[in-house]
């Protein structure tokens, strides 16, 4: 198998189901990574849009099947290699409307939060405001579901860590970036640190991304992202 990704939160779900697999026991064989520069558009390649028409990692080549979208390759690799991350069995059914969730609510909402957050001119605050609040509120309603869900029980679809955190996890992680406010829900909390210490989930987020940048970038890389127009105010935080 062939990953195309970058190091982003919808790269990293993928990077992260393909290590937790790894410690799940499962014989993935030989799997190449190849790291998509989209800064350089290399997205819009021919070669790129052969594989996904849509132009965005991650994307998963398994012999003469292409597939895109993060929740789709991680379901992909779920059935093909059954784990506890997704069982066989009707119990699927706890797990993947959340990851549906995720995709269709937590990615794009917190994308658009983001984007707003950081890469809107400063001239422009009147016109971020209604996009900011509406978002922002979404965004933390969101969470509040999602603390509703770890109240249940300690992983998002029940007793066990399947693929449903894997989707959630690189997003929500991201919650300082983005300017979601996480510390008032102490369920979300504690569950961003306890997926955080997983060894498997540790080296999925590893992957794209410098080994002393994986929990906190650099200056210099800050730098770089307030180069390329990203509003970051407060840099060391
Ligand atoms: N719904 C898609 C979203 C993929 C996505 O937005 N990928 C971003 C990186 S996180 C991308 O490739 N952006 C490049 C671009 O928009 O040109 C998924 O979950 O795979």
């Amino acid at each position: 198998m062939e990953l195309w990704t970058s190091a982003t939160p919808n790269g990293w779900k993928v990077s992260i189901m393909i290590e937790e697999l790894i410690d799940a026991g499962a014989e993935l064989g030989n799997t190449t990574v190849k790291h998509i520069n989209l800064a350089k558009g290399e997205q819009h390649s021919p070669e790129f849009l052969a594989h996904n028409p849509n132009a965005k990692i991650p994307v998963l080549i398994d012999g003469d099947r292409s597939i895109m979208e993060s929740c789709a390759i991680l379901q992909y690799l779920g059935e093909k290699y059954p784990t506890s991350l997704l069982p066989d069995d009707n119990s699927r059914w706890d797990i993947l409307p959340w990851v549906y969730w995720q995709a269709a609510n937590v990615g794009p909402v917190f994308g658009n939060k983001l984007s707003y957050t950081r890469y809107m001119d400063a001239v422009e605050d009147k016109a971020k405001a209604h996009p900011l609040k509406r978002f922002g509120n979404e965004a933390l309603r969101l969470v509040g579901v999602l603390e509703d869900q770890l109240n249940k029980h300690p992983w998002v679809a029940g007793n066990t860590f399947t693929i449903a955190d894997i989707a959630l996890y690189p997003w929500i992680r991201g919650w300082k970036w983005s300017k979601v406010d996480i510390t008032q829900t102490p369920a979300v909390m504690d569950w961003v640190t306890r997926v955080r210490q997983r060894p498997g989930v540790g080296r999925g987020i590893a992957y794209g991304v410098p080994a002393d940048e994986v929990d906190r970038w650099s200056p210099e890389r800050r730098a770089q992202y307030r180069r390329n127009g990203a509003q970051i105010t407060n840099p060391g935080k």
